[in-house]
C-alpha cells in the first residue's frame, strides 16, 4: 500500500468544500489515515513549496497557503499518488477534465483547492511536514476485500 499527501487549500476549506473533497477519496476506496485542519506556517510552507523557491509564483503560493486554515490528509491505497493525481485534474483548473476536482470545483492556478504528492519520493517528504509519526494511523477496514481483489 501507498501513501500520499493531500492539502484541501484555503479556498476550498472556505468555500466549504472539504466535506465533498473527502467524500470523492472515500467513495473511491481511499483510507484515510491521517487528517487535520491547521493554519500553515511560513516557514512550513516554503519547505512544502520548496522546489518552486525560484517561481515567480513562489511568494504568492506561500502567501495564500497560509492565509487561513488548511485541511491536511494521508490516504492510503494501492498507487494512491497516482490515483490521487488523476482525480485532482491538471494544475489549470480551466484545463481540467470534468469529473476531477479542479475540473469540477475551479477557475484559477492559484485557487485550485487542492494539493497532491507527485511522486512516492515526494509524498514521504511531505506526510512528515504535516504530521508526526503518531498521528498517522494503522487500522483495519471489512470493505477492504470488496475494493481489493487481492490483499
Ligand atoms: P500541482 O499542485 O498540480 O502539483 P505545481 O506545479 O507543483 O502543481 O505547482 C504548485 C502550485 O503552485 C499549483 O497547485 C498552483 O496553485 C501554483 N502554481 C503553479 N504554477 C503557477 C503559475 O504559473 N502561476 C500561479 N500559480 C501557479
Amino acid at each position: 500500500m501507498e501513501r500520499t499527501l493531500v492539502l484541501i487549500k484555503p479556498d476550498a476549506v472556505k468555500r466549504q468544500l472539504t466535506s465533498k473533497i473527502l467524500a470523492r477519496f472515500e467513495d473511491k476506496g481511499l483510507k484515510i489515515v491521517g487528517l487535520k485542519l491547521m493554519q500553515l506556517s511560513k516557514e512550513k510552507a516554503m519547505e512544502h513549496y520548496a522546489e518552486h523557491k525560484k517561481k515567480p509564483f513562489f511568494d504568492n503560493l506561500v502567501s495564500f497557503i497560509t492565509s487561513s486554515p488548511i485541511v491536511a490528509i494521508v490516504l492510503e491505497g494501492k498507487d494512491a499518488v497516482t490515483v490521487v493525481r488523476t482525480m485532482m485534474g491538471t494544475t489549470n483548473p480551466r484545463d481540467a477534465a470534468p469529473g476531477t476536482i479542479r475540473g469540477d470545483f475551479a477557475m484559477d492556478l492559484g485557487r485550485n483547492v487542492i494539493h497532491g504528492s507527485d511522486s512516492v519520493y515526494s509524498a514521504e517528504r511531505e506526510i512528515k511536514i504535516f504530521f508526526e509519526e503518531d498521528e498517522v494511523l494503522e487500522y483495519e477496514r471489512i470493505i477492504d476485500r470488496d475494493i481489493y481483489e487481492n490483499l
